[in-house]
């Protein structure tokens, strides 16, 4: 991979075992808690999952929402639920917020696979729903949320989870963690560098200052630019300008970008550039 060039491709081998996985325990569910990343609402999907999970009553969670303006991510719910077609509920698994409207709605999405069950004569059992989603989107933590326990293991990196693992939330529920899975190939570069962004590609699979770059200029063209802009004390923003006001500077005194890549990308992931939406909203 050339340093400064914009390319990135991850598929390591555990997520296609991964999604062996998903597919083989798909018939044990009654319905798919979908877990995105509220700042990318749209690049933190899958273009083909009917494909991927047949067409399972689906619930869609919008998480990290702490991390986003409020008012714009309410737009995007009320768009996702008439495009989706189903239930959305914005959630912030890290936060003090509860989350008793997943569990609630989960289990209403799958009583008539329940109700269907019974009339067979069968006894009622819990439901059963799995979460999936791209990697380090929070599946994980919202389930450790709702046991109000740390059963599953989280981190602020792709790939964390690497088995699946049922959780009983309660009589009536009981959830599937999964590893996130990332398509195949990544056709969409903007989209994988999206990804890149809220890591949720590892960083083994990229270089810190193409993909730097791409977030400034997204930055530097948005409503976000001034906010960004005064963080960083300078009125322009690239790579070389942020680091020669940081006066960071290696041999020969030229800037040191990667450095200043590097810090770019966790301030952007710690919120501290803004409560910043990345995907447009489709009009
Ligand atoms: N700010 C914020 N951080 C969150 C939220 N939910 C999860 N996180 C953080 O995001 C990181 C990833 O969380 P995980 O729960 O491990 O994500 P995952 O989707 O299970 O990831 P994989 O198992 O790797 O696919 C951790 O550092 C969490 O603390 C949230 O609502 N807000
Ligand atoms: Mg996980």
């Amino acid at each position: 991979m050339k340093k400064d060039k914009l390319h990135i491709h991850w598929y390591p081998g555990h997520i296609a075992k991964a999604e062996r996985q998903l597919k083989e325990k798909l018939n044990l569910v009654d319905v798919i808690i979908e877990v995105r990343d509220s700042r990318i609402p749209l690049s933190s999907s899958y273009s083909n999952i009917e494909k991927l999970l047949g067409d399972k009553p689906r619930l869609l969670l919008l998480n990290k929402a702490d991390l986003v303006d409020k008012a714009e991510l309410s737009n995007w719910c009320e768009y996702l639920k008439t495009s989706t077609n189903c239930p959305v509920i914005v959630t912030e698994a890290k936060g003090n917020n509860e989350l008793s409207a997943v569990v609630k709605t989960a289990v209403e999405l799958s009583e008539p696979k329940i109700q269907a069950l019974m009339a067979k004569g069968l006894l009622r059992r819990p439901a059963r729903a799995m979460v999936v989603g791209m990697p380090n989107v929070g599946k994980s933590s919202v389930i450790n949320k709702l046991t109000k326990s740390s059963k599953t293991k989280i981190g602020a990196k792709a790939g964390v989870t690497r088995q699946q693992q049922w959780v009983r939330i309660n009589p009536k529920l009981e959830l599937l963690d999964t590893p996130g899975i990332i398509p195949t190939r990544q056709d969409d570069q903007l989209q994988a560098t999206k990804l890149a962004f809220v890591s949720s590609v590892s960083e083994n699979a990229y270089s810190p200052e193409p993909v730097a770059k791409v977030l400034l200029e997204m930055l530097s063209g948005g409503k976000y630019a001034e906010f960004v802009k005064d963080y960083y004390k300078t009125e322009e923003l690239t790579l070389e300008s942020i680091a020669t006001n940081r006066n960071w500077i290696i041999k020969g005194e030229n800037p040191d970008t990667e450095r200043t890549a590097i810090y770019i990308l966790k301030d952007f992931r710690e919120g501290r550039l803004g409560k910043i939406i990345l995907d447009e909203l489709p009009v």
